[in-house]
């Protein structure tokens, strides 16, 4: 394949005039880099095996959530997972950080089940971060296990299983404070349970209630550690269409009287449903929140993330809204169709790209029309901004930050391809 090769002095070049275009809107490109290469998304370990992960007795992927395809390559073990992201993080201009779930513990061969978990399962992955200097995020694995498949975890009516989740609940946690500890800063841990029916239940406040009461269970165990709980809710999965015990309402609630962190995925609503103007509506009653940056199609599918309407929408409501210090941005797609390393990349890339686009906006411009009633100045000018030169800054940062510019990552992602996945059969 062909691509193009644009010079150094080129996209210097090619910066300066889209500056310059930017300074006549009243828009400081230099700021917005600087706030840009501050931003640390919390990439999604998972998209590099599949959401298999290296449990000893593995069981395949549940919980109503699926990874179609099996493209040649994925990493079977840790050591391949983390040389793959190492590689992706390569092509993605910025220090980000990499998001564990509890599936992808190391445990020498031995079986460790979840209610065991300790931080010395996840050490590797702490002198991996260190190594790189990135901070890791984590969650608590509810699905793909012998105690998970009658589809209820937390909410069981069975007390034993109820007990076996919460105390992987409070294993978790005492993890992500390890991860804290001793990377500094926060880490994020979000619980996600898969709990739901397939059909219409006789009982819809039960499993509720259980929920609530095992969460506080959870929570009630103290970890010394900067732990960022945060708790996802949504609307179906394959097997629990009629019925989630965790819906997006639950958490909201929980989160609020609980004061911890909502988790909004970006596939988790109803489809013609975005998640963008929730932002301004929970921004004045939360001093933080988490967003699960995915892409729906049809259906909560979690293909990989691009830069779309529902992307832009997002971003621009982050930076309108101030919001930067107070969103958690972590990525949460799986396909298992195409190149992994790819799909890592073409997300992150196109979530920082929504992210400039929004930085380089004249949003004071753009208010003040709205507050005198020039509604179609408004509408106009949001057209035109469209067509500026974005890409031109775009590249000049990824110089800058040393990673290939446009679409020079894909030859490098192809040469991985060839020199390292390929290999594994
Ligand atoms: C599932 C949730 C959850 C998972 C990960 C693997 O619908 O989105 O965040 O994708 O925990
Ligand atoms: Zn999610």
């Amino acid at each position: 394949m062909k691509l193009p090769m644009t010079s150094d002095k080129k996209i210097n070049s090619r910066y300066e005039d889209a500056k310059e275009i930017y300074a006549s809107y009243g828009v400081d490109a230099e700021k917005a880099l600087k706030a840009l290469s501050e931003i640390k998304v919390s990439m999604h370990c998972w998209q590099g095996d599949d959401v298999g992960g290296f449990e000893v007795g593995e069981t395949g992927l549940t919980g109503g959530i699926m990874a179609t395809g099996n493209y040649p390559g994925k990493a079977r073990n840790a050591d391949e997972l983390r040389r793959d992201a190492e590689k992706a993080f390569s092509l993605i201009p910025g220090t980000h950080r990499f998001n564990i779930h509890a599936l992808y513990l190391e445990s020498n061969g031995e079986f460790i089940d979840r209610d065991c978990i300790s931080p010395a399962n996840f050490s590797r992955w702490v002198d991996w971060a260190k190594d790189l200097e990135i901070g890791l995020d984590f969650n608590p694995t509810f699905f793909s296990h012998a105690k998970s498949s009658s589809g209820m975890t937390l909410s069981s009516p069975d007390k034993s299983v109820r007990n076996f989740w919460i105390e992987h609940g409070i294993r978790s946690r005492e993890v992500a404070a390890d991860f804290a500890n001793k990377l500094g800063g926060a880490c994020v841990n979000n619980i996600w349970v898969p709990d739901g029916m397939k059909d219409a239940p006789a009982d819809r406040l039960g499993p509720r209630e259980r929920l609530l009461e095992s969460l506080d269970e959870i929570f009630k165990a103290k970890v010394s550690g900067n732990v960022k709980d945060a708790v996802e809710g949504k609307l179906f999965g394959i097997g629990s269409e009629e019925y989630v015990v965790g819906s997006n309402e639950f958490y909201l609630a929980y989160s609020l009287t609980r004061k911890k962190l909502v988790c909004m995925d970006m596939g988790h609503y109803h489809p013609t449903e975005t998640i963008h103007d929730k932002l301004s509506a929970l921004l004045p009653f939360v001093p933080e929140l988490l967003i699960h940056v995915s892409r729906p199609v049809r259906w909560d599918s979690d293909h990989v993330v691009i830069l779309n309407d529902d992307l832009l929408s997002l971003a621009r409501e982050i930076i309108r809204t101030n919001a930067l210090g107070r969103v958690y941005l972590a990525t949460d797609y799986f396909d298992a169709s195409i190149n992994r390393i790819g799909a890592w990349v073409i997300g992150m890339r196109s979530l920082l790209k929504a992210l400039l686009i929004a930085l380089l906006e004249p949003a004071d411009t753009l208010r003040k029309l709205e507050l005198d009633g020039k509604g179609a100045e408004k509408l106009a000018l949001s057209e035109e901004l469209k067509a500026l030169p974005f890409g031109s800054v775009w590249d000049y940062h990824c110089l800058k930050q040393s990673v290939p510019a446009g679409s020079g990552w894909i030859g490098e992602m192809e040469k991985y391809e060839k020199e390292v996945l390929t290999l594994r059969k």
